[in-house]
């Protein structure tokens, strides 16, 4: 039980096949206990009842990062009914759809925004605030892609959010690492979630990364579950700034 005693938060469930779902699985089965938000109330009749899976029923909150309020009545929920903890999941993006096919010269700076704010901005603004509650040994984990590195077709304007997530997560492990906090990132292999679903012909980037991959295969939300659980525990307290790729090796391949 290598999470036994270990609280956490993760923001960024929106039904059992969102990766969020799949590192909470993962952590659960390993004695941690976890608090879960949804974004509104249409994903609240999914969240609770997974919430309660694990054990979680008293500890569901709204949150949408896109509301300042919203993420600070979520530290004073949790400081109430959990006290301290010691890790927190990020996994939650957002592109208006204009900024998901097409030409990327024609991206408003509308679109612009609102995907820095919440795919961005948004992990700063949840850590700055839920700091004050985190464990003198606690470790935050977001989630990326490979766009965010080099070209991907379509994935246009979430490639430079996930660019900026990227460095942002490298930037927050330098100047909280004094704190004793760990700060990394996943970047998974393309998954069929709801998010996924946005992003222009994501059949094919399925199709492309399993016959490219060393491994000849798509990734599994329990694989990425797996890996989170292991940047989230002490297993890795070694490890910060880390984009780790969990990918079947497709970032590998020339
Ligand atoms: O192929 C994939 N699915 C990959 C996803 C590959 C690599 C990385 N990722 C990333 C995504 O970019 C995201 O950062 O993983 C993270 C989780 O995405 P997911 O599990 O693929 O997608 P999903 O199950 O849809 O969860 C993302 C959730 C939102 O779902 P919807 O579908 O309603 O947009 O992010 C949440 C919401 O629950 N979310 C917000 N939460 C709070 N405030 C907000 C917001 N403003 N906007 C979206």
């Amino acid at each position: 039980m290598i999470m036994k005693g270990k609280k956490g938060v993760i923001l960024g469930v929106a039904n059992n096949k969102s990766i969020a779902y799949g590192i909470a699985k993962a952590c659960a089965a390993q004695g941690a206990e976890i608090a879960f938000t949804y974004l509104n109330d249409s994903l609240k009749k999914r969240v609770v009842p997974i919430a309660e899976e694990f054990g979680s029923a008293d500890c569901v909150y709204p949150c949408d990062v896109s509301k300042p309020e919203e993420i600070k009545a979520l530290k004073e929920s949790i400081e109430k009914d959990m006290g301290k903890i010691d890790f927190i999941v990020h996994s939650i993006a957002f592109a208006p759809k204009e900024g998901l096919s097409g030409r990327f010269y024609d991206i408003s700076k509308e679109a612009f925004d609102i995907a820095m704010d919440i795919s961005v901005y948004s992990l700063i603004e949840v850590v700055r605030e839920l700091k004050p509650l985190l464990s003198e040994n606690s470790s935050v984990l977001t989630l990326t892609y490979y766009g965010g590195a080099k070209y991907i077709p379509n994935y246009n304007l979430m490639g430079v959010a996930k660019a900026a997530l990227e460095m942002t997560t490298k930037y927050l492990a330098e100047d909280l690492g004094k704190d004793g906090i760990r700060v990394n990132a996943i970047s998974a292999g393309p998954i069929k979630t709801l998010a996924a679903a946005g992003i222009g012909d994501f059949r094919f980037m399925l199709k492309w990364n399993e016959a490219h991959s060393p491994l000849k295969k798509n990734v599994s939300i329990d694989e990425v579950g797996n890996s989170g659980m292991y940047l989230l525990s002490d297993l890795s307290s070694a490890v910060t700034g880390e984009i780790h790729y969990v990918d079947s090796g497709f970032n590998i391949m020339g």
